[in-house]
């Protein structure tokens, strides 16, 4: 059998069901071997960068690895966004990379790249495929390194003769994954823990992303009265109606907001790294010594205790962990009331968000909030990066059972890709992209390949003429020095119609709920292009604001 359809196989058999590609001719006979898979389904796309973060997009949705294909040099250079995201966003990701002929490495020869070197700093692994005896064994491997202890990017590189050669070879199963709960021990300690505590908080994040962690976080505050905070773009994961509900740590939330939740006499840190964005660059716990006994539990024993001293360190599987505490009885004490009165005021401030008018365009969380009160419940949120996702995280009604795709690591570029893989994955959901006017410019070219696919995304475009995050760092940095961020844009409703998207548009004055009713109403691809203030920089502060705070601050 030809390698390249052994492949095929061996992929199929990790459970792969569709791979995102730019094709090239350094991978041909892989391409051949796909177009009679009955397993796998291609995708199209029309630049690495999308391909690899529709991946990614695919991964955070299923819980299972994203898989992509791309050629050698230039394709494989383009990828990296993508390979840099999942590692970043602890999402497993298969790549595979076409490689020069075995008798051309190392001779420089045409887009030639050394991958372990390339990628060797983000990549869980990067293997070299030239004995394609070795396929099942290494295929096999990637997926199981991709999904295991801290999920992350796996690079295949496939030398293009190699997919050609015969071989008489059967794929290897999946590696099953361990059982793995806490040990009795260690949930004793932390119910001694618990039990001491009388403002008790847990921060959830991404490892708690699927339909049994929700439930078991869910079943775990309520069976203890613990708050919950949600580490940055997983506000999907808990309710956030719930008087449990401690809010979002995003990038440097509002300093009360820190102060607050800082009161906390002990925190259960689940399914999260505790990286900077969460812990507001590790004040919050304090590193590396935190202020209160920390539980930290996440899948890879080299996290927890690896910046924070941390009191009892569980490397299970942080759903298990959920499950087994919320298990062991009623853990809550009356004297938490205080404390959880205090987060529930505080969130009920934060909630309250209104539109404020302004003199260069639309608030943009008219727009959101408006879409929050009329789209679906299950929609699926994707969010690009930028400060328009300010207003989705503050307005949005996150109920704990939705699917949201964001990018943890900041990476610009995954809205409209994401968009498309979610509309692949649940053809029969309402998929809603927000994006802002460089993210779109960025990766927006994937709306092609969602017309292609017959894909209906819903992208919502915050047009506010400049790449707004880096201007309020600016405005709060150099204070009335706008170097390098005003932008010059298409209409993007036009640009959303030249590939055959309904396009809308919304500006001050209009009926933007009619509008919006039109866009939700459309069967098919989607662009509303919002007019945008560029003043309302936030859905927490305006440019005069930070600017009058910063001259102040600096005077
Ligand atoms: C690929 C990539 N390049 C650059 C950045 C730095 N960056 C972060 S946010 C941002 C601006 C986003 O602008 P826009 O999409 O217009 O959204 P806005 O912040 O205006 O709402 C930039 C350039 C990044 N995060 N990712």
């Amino acid at each position: 059998m030809r390698a390249a359809d052994h492949l095929v196989e061996c992929l199929a058999t990790q459970g792969a069901d569709r791979l995102f590609c730019v094709p090239g001719e350094s991978y041909l006979a892989l391409l051949d071997a796909l177009r009679d898979s009955d397993d796998i389904q291609t995708v199209v796309c029309r630049h690495e960068g999308g391909a690899g973060l529709m991946a990614v997009a695919d991964a955070k949705l299923t819980g299972r690895a994203g898989l992509a294909a791309v050629s050698r040099g230039p394709g494989a250079t383009n990828v990296s966004i993508a390979v840099h995201l999942a590692q970043q966003d602890a999402v497993p990701l298969v790549v595979l990379i076409g490689q020069v002929a075995r008798f051309e490495r190392g001779r420089g020869a045409f887009q030639e790249v050394d991958y372990t070197q390339m990628f060797g700093a983000i990549a869980k692994g990067v293997w070299e495929v030239s004995d394609p005896a070795q396929l099942a064994e290494t295929v096999a491997r990637a997926f199981h390194v991709a999904s295991s202890g801290t999920p992350g990017p796996v690079i295949l590189s496939l030398p293009e003769d190699m997919l050609s050669d015969e071989l008489d070879a059967a794929p290897l199963a999946p590696q099953p994954a361990p059982s793995d709960g806490p040990a009795p021990e260690d949930l004793d300690r932390v119910i001694q823990l618990l039990r001491r505590a009388e403002r008790p908080l847990i921060i959830a994040g991404g490892g708690l992303a699927s339909e049994q962690g929700r439930r078991a976080l869910a079943d775990l505050a309520r069976a203890h009265g613990i708050p919950v905070a949600l580490t940055f773009k997983h506000q999907e994961i808990f309710d956030n109606a719930s008087p449990l509900y401690a809010g979002h740590l995003g990038f440097k939330i509002p300093k009360p907001h820190v102060d607050l939740l800082s009161q906390a006499d002990l925190v259960l840190a689940i399914g999260t790294r505790l990286g900077d964005v969460p812990t507001q660059g590790y004040s919050f716990p304090r590193a590396p010594q935190p202020d209160q006994p920390l539980v930290h539990v996440w899948p890879d024993a080299e996290v927890p205790g690896r910046i924070f001293r941390t009191d009892v360190a569980l490397t299970c599987a942080p759903g298990r962990f959920c499950a087994a505490l919320a298990g062991t009885g009623n853990n809550d004490a009356p004297d938490r009331d205080g404390w959880r009165a205090s987060i529930a005021d505080y969130m009920a401030e934060v909630a309250d968000f209104r539109p404020r008018q302004m003199p260069d365009g639309l608030d943009f969380g008219v727009v959101a909030q408006e879409l929050a009160r009329t789209a679906p419940r299950d929609t699926i949120v994707v969010t690009d990066s930028g400060n328009f996702s300010s207003w989705v995280h503050r307005v949005w009604p996150w109920t704990g059972d939705q699917l949201a795709v964001g990018s943890v690591g900041g990476a610009m570029g995954l809205g409209v890709p994401g968009a498309v893989a979610a509309c692949l994955r649940h053809p029969e959901r309402c998929v809603i992209c927000f994006v802002g006017d460089g993210g779109v410019l960025m990766t927006g070219n994937e709306l092609a390949t969602a017309v292609a696919q017959g894909a209906k995304p819903r992208i919502v475009i915050s047009d506010n003429g400049t790449y707004g995050t880096i201007r309020l760092h600016q405005e709060r940095d150099h204070p009335g020095r706008v170097a390098g961020t005003d932008l010059v844009n298409p209409d993007f409703a036009d640009w959303g119609r030249s590939f055959g998207a309904a396009g809308f548009r919304v500006a001050d004055g209009d009926d933007i709920n009619a509008t919006i009713a039109a866009f939700l109403a459309h069967d098919g691809p989607a662009v509303l292009h919002v007019r945008a203030s560029a003043q309302a920089i936030s859905a927490f502060a305006t440019i005069d604001q930070i600017n009058a705070s910063s001259k102040a601050a600096k005077s």
